[in-house]
């Protein structure tokens, strides 16, 4: 009995959350879907180590308890009917709770908030998914071999490269504390977006628009991520990185980007017109 208690606090020590964060769990704190995936995740986990070593805890004592010398004549034992319907019930109540608590957390893994107070100011909307009260900024995510584009606002959905929304590639700058949807396509070939500290991998598939959404509470914060499915031979430099800022920020930095872009295009605009007059001489 005491190498059976052994066995099971030296397990619960194990799985102490604070002594390997993240190590055998996913992600957390970059957006409450994501929280939610996590604590979802623990306790199926220590429900499985509960039974884990429960299991093993009586294989061993068995072993150890009714251990015969060589030659000794087994015991014939046919079946324990109450043990029997004991455990199949026992099991069967383990998944019963299992199914309930996912169902009870599922909610709020897949529907977004509403931004909180000190979010970016945002207008309403009602042809995406959206949050109760509708404000969510709109970022449009376009998997190619082998970066990602993000195209920002609403409508990047069907106008993501003829119009003038401002966009970024490989980095996407977030307001914080605002509930961002991702409206996420593929423009050649199956790419998975994946930043686990903002939640699940949600695939982007030529021809298909594919959703999810994050809300990271903290300015300042940067998380990495990486596309996560096989894609071709530089799938693996097909990273992400979401750096979140202060919807001051936010809005700053869209402007310097936008301007930047519209710069950009009048110079290759010039230098078309250049080239294509050198043509004509
Ligand atoms: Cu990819």
């Amino acid at each position: 009995m005491g190498l059976f208690l052994a066995l099971a606090l030296g397990c619960l020590l194990i799985l102490a959350p604070d002594a390997l964060a993240n190590f055998l769990t996913p992600k957390s704190g970059g957006s409450p879907n994501a929280n939610q995936i996590d604590s979802l995740y623990k306790i199926v986990l220590y429900i499985a180590a509960v039974v884990f070593v429960g299991v093993e805890g009586a294989l061993l004592y068995s072993v150890l308890k009714f251990r015969a010398k060589r030659g000794a004549v087994a015991a014939q034992i046919h079946g324990n009917t109450r043990l029997e319907i004991g455990w199949t019930v026992a099991a069967g109540l383990i998944l019963v709770v299992l199914t309930v608590v996912t169902f009870v957390k599922l909610p709020s893994i897949i529907d977004p908030p509403n931004s909180g107070s000190s979010g970016l100011v945002l207008s309403a909307s009602l042809t995406e998914p959206t949050p109760p009260n509708g404000h969510r900024l709109t970022v449009c995510v376009q998997g190619r071999q082998f970066i990602w584009r993000y195209t920002y606002g609403s409508g990047c959905l069907n106008n993501a490269f003829a119009g003038k929304l401002p966009y970024s590639y490989q980095q996407m700058v977030v307001p914080a504390d605002t509930t961002i949807v991702l409206d996420i396509q593929a423009s050649d070939v199956i790419h998975s977006w994946w930043v686990p500290s903002l939640g699940g991998k949600v695939d982007a598939v030529p021809g298909y628009t594919t959703y999810t959404w994050f809300k990271a509470p903290h300015p300042g914060a940067l998380y990495h991520g990486q596309c996560a499915q096989l894609c071709g031979r530089n799938h693996a430099a097909m990273t992400a990185l979401v750096k979140v800022v202060s919807p001051a920020d936010f809005t700053a930095w869209l402007n310097q980007q936008q301007q930047a872009i519209q710069a950009a295009n009048s110079q290759v605009y010039q230098l078309r017109q250049i080239l294509t007059a050198e043509n004509q001489l």
